[in-house]
């Protein structure tokens, strides 16, 4: 399964940014294979005979980052589900430079990164509003502030490297759903044409 030739997008931003939602509406509009590290991992907490049930809902919790062997074998898997696909957007994925440098090294380099930019207060409104139907266990004031301490710690960095390497597509998040999404879809369009797609 050559990962190397496939079109790797990181969909970057804080909790409740906005990644999952436009995601999806990309999959749709430009046939890209979604995967959420997040889901995977709640997925793979839910399974009974999983070994990291406990240890992933113990870091989800906690707002900390799973090990990265784990997400990253989960989400291999996930990819050689779909070896007919080849647009993937690895969506919350990679949390630290160390992630980052483990996936490049055993699975493959990504071409671009979508980055929705947030402030916190926006993100903070966003998330207590899902906690009340999502059932998700770190939708709750504790975790959330937990969350927001490792993103701005471990994860801001990724994108700050990445900027260096001129990967960084940037949407910000403020605005309706459509608004937000149109502005995706057009530097996403932008971003086909500039390699010939
Ligand atoms: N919403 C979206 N856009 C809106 C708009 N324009 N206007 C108004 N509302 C808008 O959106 C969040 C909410 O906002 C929704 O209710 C939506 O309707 C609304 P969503 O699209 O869900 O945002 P998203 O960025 O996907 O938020 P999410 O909570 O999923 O982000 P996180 O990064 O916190 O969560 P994730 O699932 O990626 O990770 C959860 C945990 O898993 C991590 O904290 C960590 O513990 C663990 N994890 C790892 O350890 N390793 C990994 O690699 C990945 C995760
Ligand atoms: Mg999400």
């Amino acid at each position: 399964f050559p990962f190397d030739k496939k079109t790797i997008v990181f969909v970057l931003g804080g909790p409740g940014s906005g990644k999952g939602t436009n995601s999806e509406k990309l999959v749709d509009d430009f046939g890209f294979v979604h995967l959420s590290a997040g889901d995977l991992l709640r997925a793979e907490q839910k399974r009974p005979v999983s070994q990291y049930g406990d240890l992933i809902a113990y870091y989800i919790k906690e707002g900390l980052i799973v090990p990265h062997e784990i997400t990253i074998g989960l989400l291999r898997n996930a990819m050689m589900d779909h070896p007919e696909s080849d647009r993937f957007l690895i969506d919350g994925f990679p949390r630290n430079l160390v992630q980052a440098k483990a996936f490049e090294d055993t699975v493959c380099k990504a071409k671009k990164v979508l980055y929705f930019e947030c402030p916190e207060s926006v993100l903070l409104e966003r998330l207590l509003n899902r906690g009340k139907t999502s059932g998700r266990s770190d939708d709750n004031i504790e975790s959330i502030k937990k969350r927001f301490k490792t993103y701005f710690n471990d994860s801001m960095p990724v994108i700050t490297e990445y900027a260096k390497e001129g990967k960084v597509i940037t949407v910000s998040c403020k605005g309706t759903m459509d608004s937000v999404y149109k502005n995706t879809y057009d530097q996403v369009e932008q971003f086909f044409k500039g390699i010939g797609q």
